[in-house]
């Protein structure tokens, strides 16, 4: 047993995927390292990919996470993985497997919002799909995310003031994740969002406490914290935005 750092497997310039497992690294205050941030590091993560070097089953994509002899791959795998060592989920089955449906509840309304901008292929650009995604960004706006927003805002409504959190009584890697896909969808759909703003009283209140956290706020003001921008998922194409008539 060391105490190695864990090696987080991430792209260097986007906040993507990996930026869950980042916030929870963060709140626990663990140590990592953001390895393909740091010189050679993409070559490194490419190597990992290609299964060289790697301990059992080499991770389709990234985000994946070293840890020791363990490589994990697909975010909400990681932080299950994660979170019972750092205190980020309580101890109980019922509580894990809960915060693991809602983990995985989230990774679909990330494919969703990734597939606004690319419906008709991952490997073609944004620009050579525009009329598709633009069908596909008005059924998001107007149908998907209010309906995934709904159902988050009843899992806080149904705790009925007991507390104000996802999963338990206290601040879980859920509750982090739900932070940052509201963040994100604020950055991608500001229109949409302003329009849900008022039916999702518990969830924003929930995002506000989770950016006050000593250390998410550090975070969010360092540098280690990259900026939206429309290479990652969360993108800001106006166009694909909600109506301005709504
Ligand atoms: N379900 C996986 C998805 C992983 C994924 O799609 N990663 C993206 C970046 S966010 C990627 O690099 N994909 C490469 C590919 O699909 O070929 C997860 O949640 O981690």
């Amino acid at each position: 047993m060391t105490d190695a750092p864990y090696e987080l497997y991430y792209w260097p310039s986007i906040q993507g995927r990996g930026e869950f497992v980042r916030l929870a690294l963060e709140e626990a205050g663990a140590r990592y390292v953001d390895v393909a941030r740091g010189p050679g590091g993409m070559a490194a993560m490419m190597k990992m990919i290609k299964g060289e070097g790697t301990h059992g089953i080499p991770p389709f994509a990234p985000p994946f996470l070293v840890d020791r002899a363990l490589v994990v791959a697909q975010t909400a795998n990681i932080l299950q993985h994660l979170a019972p060592r750092h205190g980020l989920i309580p101890d109980d089955e019922a509580s894990r497997v809960a915060g693991n449906q809602l983990m995985l509840t989230i990774a679909d309304l990330v494919n969703e919002v990734h597939d606004t901008h690319h419906p008709v292929a991952t490997g073609l650009y944004y620009e050579d799909q525009k009329p598709e995604a633009a069908r596909r960004a008005h059924g998001f706006t107007s149908e998907r995310l209010p309906k995934f927003a709904g159902y988050f805002e009843s899992i806080l409504e149904r705790a009925k003031g007991r507390h104000r959190h996802l999963v338990g009584a206290s601040l879980s890697y859920v509750d982090l994740a739900m932070f940052q896909v509201l963040s994100g969808l604020d950055y991608a759909f500001p229109r949409a969002m302003k329009h849900l703003a008022p039916s999702l009283p518990r969830l924003l209140t929930l995002k506000a406490e989770v950016a006050a956290q000593p250390r998410i706020a550090a975070y969010l003001a360092s540098e280690r914290r990259l900026p939206f921008n429309e290479q990652g998922i969360f993108r800001h194409y106006p166009e694909l935005d909600l109506a301005a008539r709504h």
